[in-house]
């Protein structure tokens, strides 16, 4: 008997069905960021990345143009089993001539065809995408759409709409809604002297930008933070601020799982807005002792999380994107560790004997739901991914082709 065999037939004697749940983790989308590549440069001018975010290290290999990009993301995402998506930020506009000419706010379809025509290629689900309102000269004092100077704030506003434009022909191309993220640095230093005012702007920059767009193709939302490197002391967008925002406004909120207090987490937040949300979308990231960004790795939390989203049969409901960058490492394996982990991670969630869980939970019974915890952690759940693997072409081998992309073409990128 395989070892698949043996596996399936112990998850068996738990009522868990091994093949219903490699069918339903092949059928859970990832959407993959493409930042990862480049360090969150994109290809509209930056030369560098502010807004209170960071990547730290300078390994060799960082993709310094939209080929290169487009090459290494297509050799990792060979890497990466499932269903996947592509997370595109408005600052990977494929400008051609025009780079100089046009700005953020005028920003088309046309400048994000090559996206599409990539994701198509590349057999996935769909794109999503995100303005990009930071690392710009027109981000006036660290500020965007909560900006008090007027010409500012309506310059992003109109970047926001433009947005909404293109995720609406983005969607209808892939034929898939296309998530719009929104996610602002603004916020200050130093205590404020005044906290209402800038966001009472953001309210109205927001309500500028949604007024009009495409129901259908478009899924917008929105994303908190509780502070920035240089913007310690008070952030705009905080939590409380979008949920009512979203709840009032009908739209989703995206939760970052860097984006809260250090012993706060995004696993408990997801059955909370589950009762009041048809979607939820997330930033799955890796907060080592803050907003770090490290690589996923299958650590308790993303396990819990995980949980969160299966037991709940919220495969539909909640968007998962991937939301790291790490600048110290192979950037090839970083991509595919983070998406492998994501997926591990809820094939571990569906691999747990939930009906007898909860029962316990009911009857008070947490003797028992610890021992069973703890027994499932070493039930042969690797046999169980190996075979997801198998199934999708794949292995556990994948290391030696990082190492050959690394030698062939990173080692060319001085
Ligand atoms: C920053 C937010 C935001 C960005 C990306 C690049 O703290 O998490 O989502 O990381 O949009
Ligand atoms: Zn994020």
């Amino acid at each position: 008997m395989s070892r698949y065999e043996e596996a399936k037939k112990m998850y068996a004697a738990y009522g868990i069905d091994t093949d219903a749940a490699l069918e339903r983790l092949s059928k859970i989308p990832v959407s993959v960021h493409c930042w990862q590549g480049d360090d969150v440069i994109g290809f509209d001018g930056s030369d560098s990345l502010s807004g209170g975010i960071q990547t730290t290290g300078n390994y060799p290999g960082r993709a310094r143009t939209p080929e290169e990009l487009f090459e290494d993301a297509k050799r990792a995402f060979a890497l990466m089993p499932g269903k996947k998506r592509i997370n595109v930020h408005a600052c990977y506009a494929l400008l051609g001539a025009d780079k100089g000419k046009v700005d953020r706010d005028a920003y088309t379809y046309k400048y994000f065809e090559p996206w599409v025509e990539w994701a198509k290629e590349n057999g996935l689900d769909g794109v999503d995408f995100n303005p990009t309102f930071f690392a710009h000269p027109k981000m006036k004092d660290g500020l965007s759409l909560s900006s008090p100077d007027e010409e500012t704030r309506q310059f992003w506003v109109r970047h926001g709409k433009a947005s909404l434009k293109i995720a609406a022909e983005i969607g209808k191309a892939m034929n898939s809604p296309c998530l719009v993220n929104i996610w602002i640095p603004d916020g200050y230093k130093d205590i404020p002297a005044d906290r209402l005012s800038p966001r009472l702007r953001l309210k109205k920059s927001l309500d500028e930008i949604l007024e009009d767009y495409d129901k259908e193709w478009v899924i917008p939302a929105v994303e908190s933070k509780v502070f920035g490197i240089g913007i310690e002391s008070y952030t705009v967008g905080s939590n409380e601020f979008y949920q009512n925002y979203a709840a009032k406004n009908n739209i989703c909120c995206l939760l970052d799982t860097g984006h809260y207090h250090p012993t706060e987490v995004v696993s408990d937040k997801i059955p909370a807005l589950l009762a009041f949300y048809d979607k939820i979308a997330l930033h799955v990231s890796r907060p080592v002792r803050w907003d770090s960004d490290h690589v996923l790795i299958v650590d308790d939390e993303l396990k819990e999380l995980s949980k969160e989203i299966i037991r709940n049969e919220a495969d539909e409901k909640v968007l998962i994107g991937l939301d790291y960058f790490d600048a110290s490492i192979n950037r090839l394996c970083a991509w595919v560790t983070g998406v492998r982990s994501m997926q591990k991670a809820l094939l571990n969630a569906m691999l747990q004997p939930y009906a007898e869980l909860k029962q316990l939970q009911d009857e008070n019974n947490f003797s028992k739901i610890m021992y069973l915890n703890e027994k499932f952690k070493f039930m042969p759940i690797g046999d169980v991914w190996d075979e997801y693997l198998r199934r999708q072409g794949l292995s556990e081998d994948w290391f030696g082709e990082v190492e050959k992309f690394e030698k062939e073409v990173f080692a060319e990128r001085v």
